[in-house]
């Protein structure tokens, strides 16, 4: 039985830039202030947190949209850091904890573990695919599109002066993530354009509709059957805490309906510690400037416990 990294480093990152709403930039304070820490130290962890990274903010005026996108020299010179500080931990072989802050995060935390691991596969668990590009996104927000840019998938926009242009800014990012090393759980809110892209592309996705028809169980034995067929590649874990129930995690961006329930989100973060091949974990989108100060509680207490199911938290 393989054992994981003893060193956890937590990647704290208070950034809003891939999307509208104020406040997903104060998760991973939350998260931490809940006693984060001290909670993956209680299961044998040694954990380092130096303090949260702080972004250099680029102004809206300095950072014009590029086609439809926004905020898109910020969202990329946040990743890029991120990259680096992920990429970093996985090297000296730790595992980063990324907390976001929003989903284009994860831009730079893949990045940085297909650095470290070239061969990882990742797990996306999440209501959306995130997989728009320049030209199939219509809110323009970057955290609905971080896959494609991994994927490398063209960016058109419109004009090849804006082409080339987001091409630059996103220059650092290796398409290093192939479409048969990404799978998808919990997609409930997918666009007409992400489906095309997922079928063009042959991405494996199981949808809220695949959880109701197999259960957690199956779906996750399949999941890791794709991308890790002989269960000896590492793993990347992206769970988006908008992929549980709103009732479950009610303070988030974009809550739809259907979703996880606790122990379905719960389940698939013990299977994935349980494989002993996680190297890299993100938390995204938990938003404690929505919803009431209960509804806050509650999905900053799940996302911790979440965090604690992928380091080897047990029931029994
Ligand atoms: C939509 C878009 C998204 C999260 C919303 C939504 C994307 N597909 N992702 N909330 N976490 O804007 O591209
Ligand atoms: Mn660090
Ligand atoms: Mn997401
Ligand atoms: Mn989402």
């Amino acid at each position: 039985f393989l054992q994981g990294p003893k060193t956890a480093s937590i990647v704290g990152c208070p950034f809003s830039g891939g999307q509208p709403k104020v406040g997903v930039d104060k998760g991973p304070i939350h998260l931490v202030e809940a006693g984060l820490v001290q909670q993956l130290e209680g299961l044998g962890w040694k954990v380092n947190f130096d303090g949260h990274h702080q972004f250099e903010e680029i102004s809206a005026k300095e950072d014009p949209v590029i086609g439809k996108l926004k905020n898109p020299r910020y969202v990329s010179k946040v990743s890029q850091e991120v990259a680096k500080a992920v990429g970093g931990h996985a090297k000296k072989g730790e595992l980063p904890v990324t907390l976001g802050g929003d989903h284009s995060l994860a831009m730079g935390t893949i990045s940085g573990t297909l650095d470290a691991h070239p061969n990882a596969c990742v797990i996306w668990i999440d209501a959306h695919a995130d997989i728009n590009t320049a030209e199939s996104t219509d809110s323009g927000n970057i955290h609905g599109m971080p896959v494609s840019f991994l994927l490398g998938l063209p960016q058109h926009s419109g004009s090849s002066q804006s082409d080339t242009h987001i091409q630059s800014t996103f220059s650092w990012i290796k398409p290093l993530l192939k479409p048969s090393r990404i799978v998808y759980i919990g997609l409930r809110d997918v666009d007409a354009g992400e489906k095309r892209i997922l079928k063009q592309n042959g991405i494996k996705a199981f949808s809220m509709h695949e959880v109701d028809k197999y259960g957690i169980g199956k779906v996750v034995e399949m999941a890791l059957d794709h991308v890790n067929p002989n269960r000896d590649l590492p793993i990347h874990l992206s769970f988006d805490v908008d992929a549980l129930d709103p009732s479950v995690a009610p303070s988030t961006g974009t809550p739809v309906r259907g979703g996880l329930t606790f122990r379905e989100g719960h389940y698939i973060c013990e299977a994935v510690w349980e494989t002993g091949l996680l190297v890299a974990l993100d938390l995204m989108e938990v938003n404690p400037s929505l919803e009431d100060e209960s509804s806050v509680r509650q999905t900053v207490a799940v996302g911790c416990s979440l965090v604690r199911s992928a380091l080897g938290e047990t029931l029994l």
